[in-house]
């Protein structure tokens, strides 16, 4: 299958958008079958979202040693990671050394923004346009694009006017930013935000923190790892990785309790809670089998969390404000610290609650919120992204019969599986949205779905079928049972990004899959083992 003309020409097999650990797994799948494969990059090199987010303190909140590929023991004994949380850094240099090893880059394209893909009915073929003036074809399209990568400033009036510098996490200059004898305004109070204030405070002379919802967070515990855990990895990584899948999490360092709360003593309850807590990280989720569930159970483990979050904030009169009280714990995004609590504390660092007065607009100097001017040289927008659809739809996607992407998903994205979607033959999502993606290890979640798709074409092409596509009828049924799973959970209480609720005007539905990674990956199976029931395979 592999096109005559070779490297260079504008016709391809596969067509990749994006080149983080999504695209650089499935580019080196779709090689080893032997087929011509192109990747374009809007940034200058592979990482995705490590690549962008360069923002200080950003770290991964999924540990080093599960947060790797796990798909070849050469690659992953010709590594060693340092930190039991890796820093944004050390996961660019890991993401480097694997396409060099691999050799990757040979067939990215870098600096090039995919603008649009059209698929051509007669000839099969999708059409791809990107913004360097490329115009190539491929029999698959498949969008490589990440669930966190549309960074997204909110519409304030006023930004053209502020006389500072201003920046966003997710798009953080390369040279770095040096805060120091600088009035700093941080506006968002996320992962990201929580992640880069304690070190943009260690720099500032003075940080104004401008918070909407106040969120859980718990000390992530971070240390270097100790060589015997480290060769211990290296031995059973493989292994483990199979295990790994057969989670709801696809995370191994810890077990969730499927007990539920009424059938523990308040000490059983008690010990979950706080060893959980001290163990850092998404452990916490999983304390006993009603906690994502019910209200009741939720209460009690939101109810630990504020209390201890609570311990750490010495301010007078900052605790109230910092605690969360409008959603359930972990459905917004769980966030992990190194001294956020902390640094709020500090004399130089103020808190704004924007949430009752919105912010209305930004100044010349700075940032005006409930009549307030509040000055600042710098402007750091940790204000997320426009998630899981966002790069998607960034690309003008058109399918059969002229159908349009961004028409389709106007209501909300429609997929089968999160990996394909009806009136779109040949292309795939990594990850897309109705998969686990975001509620899971990403990594074991962009393996399970490139092994998947790779297996897919590997049928195609050898039975000579020229389309794969997603029916209409399995895709609402799957669309029905999302939602359905989704509603069985409190997630849709909150006001998250999983849900779109960030993005004004963005339909609200909850987009990832709440099933968890071990029974989609069953369904994956099941659904390739009747040669890919609920898909349509034609010439
Ligand atoms: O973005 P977010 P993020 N006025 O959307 C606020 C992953 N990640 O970049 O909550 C005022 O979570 C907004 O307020 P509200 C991780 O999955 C992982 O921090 O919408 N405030 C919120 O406080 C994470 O969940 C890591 O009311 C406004 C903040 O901006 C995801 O990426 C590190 C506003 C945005 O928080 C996104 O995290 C970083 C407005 N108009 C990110 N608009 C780790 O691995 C928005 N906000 C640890």
């Amino acid at each position: 299958m592999a096109n005559k003309e070779g490297k260079g020409s504008t016709n391809y097999d596969a067509v990749i958008v994006g080149a983080g650990f999504a695209g650089m797994y499935m580019l080196h799948r779709l090689r080893k079958l032997g087929l011509n494969v192109r990747v374009f990059e809007a940034g200058e090199g592979v990482g995705g979202t490590w690549y962008w987010n360069r923002y200080p303190g950003a770290r991964c909140d999924v540990e080093s040693l599960e947060y790797q590929y796990g798909f070849s023991d050469d690659v992953q004994r010709g590594w060693t990671w340092t930190e039991r949380y890796a820093a944004q850094p050390e996961i660019l240099r890991y993401q480097n050394y694997v396409a060099d090893k691999l050799d990757l880059k040979r067939d990215i394209q870098f600096s090039t923004r995919v603008n649009s893909a059209t698929y051509d009915g007669p000839s099969g073929l999708w059409r791809v346009e990107t913004d360097k003036g490329d115009n190539v074809q491929a029999r698959f399209f498949i969008m490589a694009t990440g669930c966190l990568s549309a960074a997204r400033v909110p519409d304030f009036d006023g930004l053209e006017d502020f006389k500072g510098k201003w920046y966003h996490t997710g798009g953080w200059p390369h040279e770095g930013v040096d805060f120091t004898g600088q009035r700093v305004a941080v506006i968002g109070t996320g992962s990201s935000g929580i992640q880069s204030i304690p070190i943009i405070a260690d720099q500032a002379d003075h940080v104004t923190v401008f918070q909407r919802t106040a969120n859980f967070t718990l000390p992530a515990g971070n240390r270097p790892l100790q060589d015997e855990e480290i060769q211990e990895t290296k031995e059973t990584l493989l292994e483990k990785r199979k295990f790994a899948r057969t989670t709801p999490g696809g995370i191994i360092c810890f077990e969730y309790n499927e007990t539920l709360l009424e059938e523990m003593t308040p000490e059983e309850v008690q010990h979950e809670l706080e060893s959980r807590w001290t163990q850092g990280g998404f452990a916490f989720l999983g304390a006993y089998g009603d906690e994502m569930a019910t209200d009741e159970a939720n209460k009690v483990a939101a109810d630990f969390a504020r209390e201890q979050m609570s311990k750490r904030v010495t301010k007078p009169g900052l605790a109230e404000t910092l605690m969360p009280n409008d959603h359930p714990v972990g459905t917004k995004r769980l966030c992990l610290d190194t001294d956020y609590l902390e640094t709020l504390s500090k004399p130089h660092v103020d808190l704004v609650n924007v949430r009752e007065h919105p912010i209305e607009r930004i100044t010349e100097k700075g940032v005006l919120a409930d009549g307030t001017e509040y000055v600042a040289d710098a402007i750091v927008f940790a204000t997320g992204f426009d998630a899981m659809t966002g790069a998607i739809l960034g690309v003008d996607i058109t399918g059969r019969d002229g159908l349009s992407l961004r028409d389709k998903w106007a209501a909300g994205p429609r997929t089968y599986l999160g990996l394909g979607s009806a009136g779109f033959p040949n292309l795939f999502f990594i990850t897309g949205p109705g998969s686990p993606s975001v509620l899971s290890n990403m990594i074991v979640s962009i393996e399970q779905h490139v092994d998947w798709i790779t297996d897919c074409i590997s049928r195609l092409t050898n039975g000579n079928i020229g389309m794969i596509e997603a029916t209409p009828e399995a895709e609402d049924e799957w669309v029905e049972h999302v939602n359905e799973v989704a509603g069985m959970t409190l997630y849709p209480q909150a006001n998250s990004w999983y849900m779109g609720a960030n993005v004004p005007g963005k339909p609200r539905l909850f987009m990832p899959y709440t099933g968890g990674v071990g029974i989609y990956g069953e369904k994956l199976d099941e659904v390739a083992a009747a040669d890919y029931e609920g898909f349509r395979l034609g010439a």
